[in-house]
């Protein structure tokens, strides 16, 4: 109940901050991208997992201006880093199934975007297959609009979830992310790297791009990049880190 009340007033308490994971094209080395994820620092239990508050706060609404906030913050970051002379690449941010029926959303993009002045091409949106299946002609209808003033999409968490094949395809997507829980038992699980390989297979065969998460070793690395995976994001090359961590992780190569 005080965490309740607590997320009421976080936002304006200045509670939140984003923190951002790189991704990585596997062939090139160089940081395509980095993903943002939400920190709840709280005055008396420290820092809030949001797998802790991202539920409750799709429960009691309070997600709407929590994400907008976190689209805000990202686009305006991503800008500022390009505006400091960094190669430009894109900020995924995560949304949620409430976030995502809410009618808003589309205007809280365009907003964002003309605000921040953050060219659309470097946003993309994750969303996880079973936000899009919920009600499947409705969210389709909603990606076509973000695509239509240039929003990127990927498929979070690809692989757990459920989506039909032919769903899939008419997905106005860029990318497919394979889930860390096919990630974290290569090389030893000989089911998963199946998995794996067929993810980046049918992702290139639909013309998608593939990244794989929760990349922690070499021989995860070596077996996704010997099977044609496009793109890493994990501890292998860097944790979540804050703003001011990035520009020399752009820097450095894989
Ligand atoms: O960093 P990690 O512990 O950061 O994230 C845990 C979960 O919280 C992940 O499933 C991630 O997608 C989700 N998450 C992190 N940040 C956000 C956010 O800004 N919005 C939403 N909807 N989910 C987020
Ligand atoms: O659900 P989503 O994919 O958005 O969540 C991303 C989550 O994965 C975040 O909690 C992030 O901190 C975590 N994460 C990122 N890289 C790694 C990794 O290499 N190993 C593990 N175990 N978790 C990771
Ligand atoms: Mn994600
Ligand atoms: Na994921």
């Amino acid at each position: 109940l005080a965490m309740r009340e607590g997320l009421r007033n976080a936002i304006a308490r200045g509670e939140f901050h984003l923190v951002y994971q790189p991704q990585v094209d596997m062939r090139s080395g160089q940081v395509t991208g980095v993903e943002a994820l939400i920190r709840w620092q709280h005055p008396e239990h420290g820092l809030v997992s949001p797998v802790e508050f991202i539920p409750l706060a799709e429960e009691t609404g309070l997600i709407v201006p929590i994400g907008e906030w976190v689209l805000r913050t990202a686009c305006f970051q991503n800008k500022a880093w390009q505006d400091s002379g960094l190669p430009a690449f894109s900020v995924s941010v995560n949304v949620s199934a409430r976030q995502f029926r809410e009618r808003t959303l589309i205007e809280q993009v365009a907003q964002a975007l003309e605000d921040s002045g953050l060219d659309a091409r470097f946003l993309e949106l994750e969303l996880t297959e079973s936000l899009v299946m919920e009600d499947l002609e409705k969210a389709l209808l909603s990606m076509k609009a973000l695509r239509a003033i240039g929003v990127q999409f990927s498929v979070d968490d690809f692989g757990v979830g459920y989506s039909s094949l032919s769903a899939l395809k008419r997905f106005p997507i860029a990318r497919l992310k394979i889930d860390r829980a096919f990630v974290c038992n290569i090389p030893d699980d000989e089911e998963d790297k199946a998995i794996a390989k067929a993810i980046i297979s049918l992702g290139h065969e639909l013309h998608l791009k593939v990244i794989a998460e929760g990349v922690e070793s070499e021989e995860q690395l070596e077996f996704l990049r010997t099977n044609g995976c496009d793109e890493m994001q994990g501890y292998l090359f860097s944790p979540p880190v804050l703003p001011t961590e990035i520009a020399p992780l752009v820097k450095h190569a894989l």
